[in-house]
């Protein structure tokens, strides 16, 4: 029998296999912002092993790549304030390290200010032209912000889940979107965590108890079921 050309491509993940739907899912890439991830910037400032996060980035460079082969959206996310602060809690301003935090001056402009150079994306996984950029002032990406209704609009039901970090924002808006419906597979090597122990407990907790919030697979699994789904002609509406 012939199949659908909307059968669904499946990925090998834990705790099962996570059926990849042609049409209905998207890839975000979260907070692959240079504060958090280059040499000399915010994260390192904190005293955190930058190639912790870098290591990211050649796996998400090709899974990026066959996401947008197959028409797939794209949706980046990056964490930041208004230059003011007035999206940016008290609690969420004083928490920071007494020396750095959030408005700082820092190596690479105001810390995760909106418009500075070091709120924006890594040059290596910048956004291409159409691709949603949601810019969040928490750490999941669905609080204060327009994604559900860009992702209802677009039919997406299914995310990809990549970026840093894995057990803070990674993981805020995997529960996020588990909380809304939506299908989450969390891909291994297209994340990032500062500490290796949050790094491997982090992915446990998300398909622990049967997949409690979510699937977990490497790129070299999610890669090939991309590239077997057949091409979207008109990506889901970006803006
Ligand atoms: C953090 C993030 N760790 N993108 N932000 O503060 O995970």
């Amino acid at each position: 029998m012939t199949e659908s050309p909307t059968a669904p491509s499946p990925v090998e993940a834990t705790p099962g296999p996570f059926p990849l739907i042609a049409g209905k899912t998207a890839l975000i890439v979260i907070d692959m912002q240079r504060d958090f991830i280059l040499p000399g910037g915010f994260g390192e400032s904190l005293g955190n092993d930058v190639n912790m996060l870098l290591k990211v980035v050649p796996p998400l460079t090709d899974l990026i790549a066959a996401a947008r082969a197959a028409g797939m959206p794209v949706i980046h996310t990056r964490e930041g304030h208004v230059p003011d602060l007035s999206d940016c809690p008290p609690a969420k301003l004083r928490r920071g390290a007494p020396s750095k935090r959030i408005g700082d001056p820092g190596e690479y402009g105001r810390i995760l200010i909106r418009g500075e150079y070091g709120h924006d994306i890594i040059d290596e996984l910048a956004p291409i032209d159409g691709e949603v950029v949601i810019d969040k002032p928490g750490k999941g990406a669905f609080y204060a912000t327009d994604l559900q209704q860009i992702l209802t609009e677009a039919g997406i039901t299914q995310l990809l889940v990549t970026g840093v970090t894995t057990e803070v924002c990674v993981h805020t808006t995997t529960r996020e979107a588990n909380d809304r419906g939506y299908e989450c597979l969390v891909v291994s090597d297209c994340v990032g965590s500062y500490f290796p122990e949050f790094q491997r407990i982090g992915l446990e907790m998300i398909s622990a108890q049967g997949g409690i919030f979510g699937w977990v697979a490497d790129s070299a699994a999610v890669i090939p079921a991309i590239a077997a789904l057949p091409v979207d002609p008109v990506p889901a509406s970006q803006s």
